[in-house]
């Protein structure tokens, strides 16, 4: 029995991950560690609530003691370190808490993985830390890493604590570095589900600059199988790129969304750029297809629709996200565009 601790497992990925993972293996305990910060959510593992092999820890991946206590009482054998703040607009509008949740945390879970030993240390990274590319070539995991925004930064230094924790202590570190995803349960701040949701409240869409950045995106299904592959099979000390070449310029993304909500284009609005803003991400994921035999599964094109779907059927649960605190969020955000 592997008995893993999943931190940030209430929010987006972890979350997928967790109710993809517990209905398709009996040989998984999961601990899933969850601040449940604004991005954190239960609704999602309403699924899994009661399944034996699951328990939730309401805590903060910075809380050494906490993390201590949790790795002696479950004899934790493996991490998936998912827990973050992951957007780059809030780390912009400020730093600090990205610092310390993304490199602190980060540094804490190592440091109990090398107090108490695990079996494999997989520490959830994205592709943002390699930078912006031109209009050709992709990301490799040898790229050097060139993080822009203060989140892709922050992500970057845990990535190189996470190596030098390996190097330097045999901490059994493996590294994915994923492109965007979508899917289920995405938090409405993200450019899919905020486009529509604003489409279908007939509210105007905010596309940055001049809508031509390109982000390569993957399905979130497609993502956690290659955190799977990468628990079961994946090399210690190694770093492995998870897309599924799959680039589209923002417009492109908007404009599918409205004709599958059915409004018109009349609802884009072009407002100020992201400072900073990275033109072009593409992701080489030919080493974990070599070498541990991933494929993306889902193809943008239906799984898009389904998304959308996910949405117009879940309305419950963004709107009780956008009624509170997000609209706070989003007035800030939105009037720093205008
Ligand atoms: P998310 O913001 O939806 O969820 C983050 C979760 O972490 C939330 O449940 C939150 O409550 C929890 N959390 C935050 N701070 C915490 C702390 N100090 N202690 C414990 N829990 C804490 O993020 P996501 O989109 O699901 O991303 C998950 C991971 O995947 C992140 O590490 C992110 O950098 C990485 N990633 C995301 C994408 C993407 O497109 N969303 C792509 C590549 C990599
Ligand atoms: O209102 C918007 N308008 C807009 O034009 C928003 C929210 C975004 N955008 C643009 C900015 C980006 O070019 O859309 C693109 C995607 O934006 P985000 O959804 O914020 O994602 P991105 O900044 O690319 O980062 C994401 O992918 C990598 C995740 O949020 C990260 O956690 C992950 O590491």
């Amino acid at each position: 029995m592997k008995k893993i601790l999943v931190t940030g497992g209430a929010g987006f990925i972890g979350s997928n991950f967790i109710n993809y993972i517990l209905s398709n293996r009996k040989d998984i305990f999961i601990v899933n560690l969850d601040k449940l910060t604004y991005a954190g959510n239960l609704q999602n593992l309403k699924d899994v609530e009661q399944n034996p092999n699951y328990t939730f820890v309401k805590g903060d991946i910075v809380n050494d003691e906490l993390v201590s206590y949790l790795f002696q009482k479950y004899e934790i054998t493996h991490v998936i370190n998912f827990a973050a703040e992951s957007h780059v607009d809030r780390s912009i509008l400020g730093s600090e808490i990205f610092f310390r949740t993304n490199v602190l945390g980060t540094n804490v879970l190592l440091e109990n993985a090398k107090r108490f030993g695990v079996e494999k240390f997989i520490q959830i990274s994205t592709d943002e830390v390699y930078g912006s590319l031109g209009p050709e070539g992709q990301f490799e995991e040898t790229t050097t890493l060139q993080p822009n925004s203060p989140y892709a930064a922050s992500k970057a230094a845990a990535d190189m604590m996470a190596l030098a924790f390996h190097h330097t202590y045999q901490v059994p570190v493996v590294i994915t570095r994923c492109s965007n995803n979508y899917g289920p349960y995405q938090f409405p701040e993200k450019l899919i589900p905020l486009m529509i949701i604003n489409s279908l409240n007939n509210k105007k869409l905010p596309v940055y600059g001049d809508g031509m950045n390109v982000r390569d995106w993957i399905y979130v299904i497609d993502h956690n199988k290659a955190v799977e592959l990468v628990l079961d099979k994946g090399k210690v000390g190694e770093v492995y790129n998870v897309g599924a070449n799959t680039e589209k310029p923002n417009i492109e993304i908007v404009k599918l969304l409205l004709k599958h909500t059915g409004k018109t284009e009349e609802l884009i609005e072009y407002v100020k750029d992201r400072p900073g803003h990275d033109r072009r991400y593409a992701i080489d994921s030919t080493k974990i297809k070599n070498e541990l035999g991933w494929v993306a599964h889902h193809s943008f094109e239906s799984a898009i629709q389904d998304t959308i779907k996910w949405y117009i059927d879940h309305q419950k649960w963004w709107k009780e996200i956008i009624s509170g605190d997000y609209q706070n969020y989003y007035q800030l955000q939105y009037s720093s565009h205008s």
